[in-house]
């Protein structure tokens, strides 16, 4: 017999026999009646079974623990006493596999589990359909993404991740041995990205983890993410490569608006369209945006968190907009991004950008610098030695085209849109600084 999804099944099916299949999320006995709730990824259904019509089968449904997984062939029946109107009249239970007792946390329970049980747990935290809708998201998300990517003319590409070299500063390498030789898991795919621009592909995106070795525990890192990167060629602005970024972050809203309703709606969230073009806020002036909130920083100084938060509050408050680039990040502060190409007209201030939403980053990119003599000197300043950096500097000698990119951090960008305490809410399996293991 087929099996048919829970939210397949209508009441005007009366009489139809169907088989459906699930976890038994619950069973009662009430007097004269048995009844079981089934549960799918799409919903719920009830099974009832009158005692005195057949006993023996009231009697397995009340023996069945809860969250076994079960197959039931039976009747539909109208029911007015049921949320959907009709009820399945079992004539047979199959018990596919018996759930133990006690479960290690509850899937229906009113009072939810500590986050350290849920993710310990992750396969009956999963069952909840508000977790689940969590990943429903994560997948429009995927999807829009690519699917606006592909519309602007980039191609998908995959790059090595067990590198030899970091692109984000050696504090936060995972080392690996590879073949007797240090490796280590690649922290961004930047260098590459780079170099598929000498190879003439112009306009490149990956969708692919990034490891970070995170000390700090926080909120809003993870070991492990999913970086949305992008890199274009012939680009004469950072502006070009901001408005990628912003189209990413853009569509994405728009597509779960209008095509995610029923997820938006279970996920409780009021979807703002954003005003286009997204605000651009010069550093210096960002950071007089946050002292206003309160957060007094110098000139050259990193915002963090706090700072981040601040200009957050001090946008929405000004201006009512969530989503903002700070652009023109002072030389002083991206010295150790000797890539970042400088202001032609201003030394002291970069190309680079970040994009922030409701006062959390969520982008980082900006211009690159594809003059070798121009990089072989950002590279001195920080002590670098340009011979050492093989592959990415051959990149640079037999024609570079000027490019631009970023990366976009896809967890944190759900955080926000989600409005989720923990980053950890928006990854299925969190790696972190004390999780290796679901
Ligand atoms: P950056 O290091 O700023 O830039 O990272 C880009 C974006 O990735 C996300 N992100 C993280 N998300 C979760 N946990 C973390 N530990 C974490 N670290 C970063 C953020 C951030 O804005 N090479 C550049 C990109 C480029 O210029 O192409 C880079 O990786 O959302």
């Amino acid at each position: 017999m087929r099996h048919m999804r829970t939210d397949e099944i209508r009441p005007d099916q009366e009489g139809d026999e169907i088989r459906i299949d699930g976890w038994l999320q619950e069973s009662r006995n009430l007097g004269g009646i048995a009844f079981g709730i089934i549960r799918d990824r799409f919903g719920t259904v009830q099974v009832t079974v009158k005692k005195k019509e057949n006993p023996e089968m009231a009697d397995i449904l009340a023996g069945i623990s809860r969250e076994s997984v079960v197959s039931v062939i039976g009747k539909v029946k109208r029911s007015d006493k049921t949320p959907r109107g009709f009820e399945i009249v079992p004539s047979e239970i199959r018990v596919e596999s018996m759930a133990e007792t006690p479960l290690p946390m509850g899937v229906v329970d009113k009072v939810g589990a500590e986050l350290d049980t849920r993710l310990n747990n992750r396969f009956i935290d999963l069952r909840k359909r508000r977790v689940a809708r969590i990943f429903e998201f994560k997948a429009e998300v995927l999807h829009s993404t690519r699917q606006y990517l592909r519309s602007e003319g980039f191609i998908e590409v995959n790059t090595p991740k067990i590198v030899a070299a970091g692109a984000e500063g050696g504090s936060t390498l995972f080392k690996v041995d590879y073949f007797g030789r240090n490796a280590y898991l690649a922290q961004s795919p930047q260098l590459y990205k780079q170099n598929l621009m000498a190879a003439g592909l112009e306009r490149v995106f990956e969708i692919a983890p990034a490891f970070r070795a995170e000390a700090s525990d926080t909120v809003r890192h993870l070991a492990e993410f999913m970086s949305i990167d992008v890199e274009m060629s012939f680009i004469n602005s950072s502006e070009e490569v901001m408005d990628i970024a912003e189209g990413i972050a853009f569509s994405a809203v728009d597509h779960l608006a209008k095509n995610c309703k029923a997820i938006v709606d279970e996920a409780g969230i009021d979807l703002k369209l954003p005003k286009r073009p997204f605000r651009k806020i010069p550093y210096g002036e960002a950071l007089e945006m946050a002292a206003s909130e309160g957060v007094k920083l110098e000139f050259g100084e990193d915002l963090g968190t706090e700072g981040e938060k601040a200009l957050g509050k001090a946008v929405i408050n000004q201006y009512g907009e969530e989503f903002y680039f700070i652009t023109d990040f002072p030389t002083e502060l991206k010295k150790g991004t000797f890539y970042a190409m400088r202001r032609d007209d201003r030394p002291d201030l970069t190309t680079y950008f970040d994009l922030d939403y409701r006062g959390q980053e969520i982008v980082s990119g900006g211009r690159r610098e594809h003059r070798i003599e121009k990089l072989a000197a950002q590279m001195k300043e920080n002590n670098l030695d340009p011979t050492s950096f093989g592959f990415y500097i051959d990149a640079f000698k037999y024609g570079m085209p000027p490019h631009g990119g970023f990366g976009f951090g896809l967890e944190r960008f759900l955080q926000k849109v989600l409005d989720l305490p923990n980053i950890r809410e928006v990854i299925l399996y969190p790696r972190d600084r004390l999780r290796l293991s679901p």
